[in-house]
């Protein structure tokens, strides 16, 4: 009678595992972000992909001068495209429609700068 019930409880318990394990699965799966950024030079894809790499749920970052696209792999369990842009806005970027943080701006090279005349392109 007793072993009944802990062989029922036991198969509850396994069911139970199976189904979080498969949702927990669901979670993980990475997603890809395209976010238009103010970046300038190679200089700021190094510091905007250094610095996007260290961000929590980040698995992979690049970024195209060209275009001044960033492309985010993240896990959306961890983070979300909100932080990610207020991320890139605290590199002193835009992203999309955040503005880029007023003092991260501030410290970044002239040559960096969003609205820094380029002469040498
Ligand atoms: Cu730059």
């Amino acid at each position: 009678m007793k072993k009944g019930i802990v062989t029922l409880c036991s198969i509850m318990l396994f069911a139970f595992m199976l189904a979080s394990a498969s949702a927990f699965s669901q979670e993980k799966k990475p997603e890809t972000i395209k976010i238009k950024t103010s970046a300038v030079c190679d200089m700021c894809k190094d510091r905007i992909e250094q610095g996007m790499a260290f961000e929590k749920g980040v698995k992979n970052v690049v970024l195209d001068v060209d275009t001044k696209i960033v492309s985010i792999t993240y896990n959306p369990s961890k983070t979300t495209p909100d932080d990610l842009r207020k991320a890139i806005s605290k590199l002193g970027y835009d992203a999309d429609n955040v503005v880029a943080d007023k003092a991260a701006y501030a410290k970044l090279p002239a040559c960096c700068k969003k609205d820094a005349v380029h002469k040498h392109k």
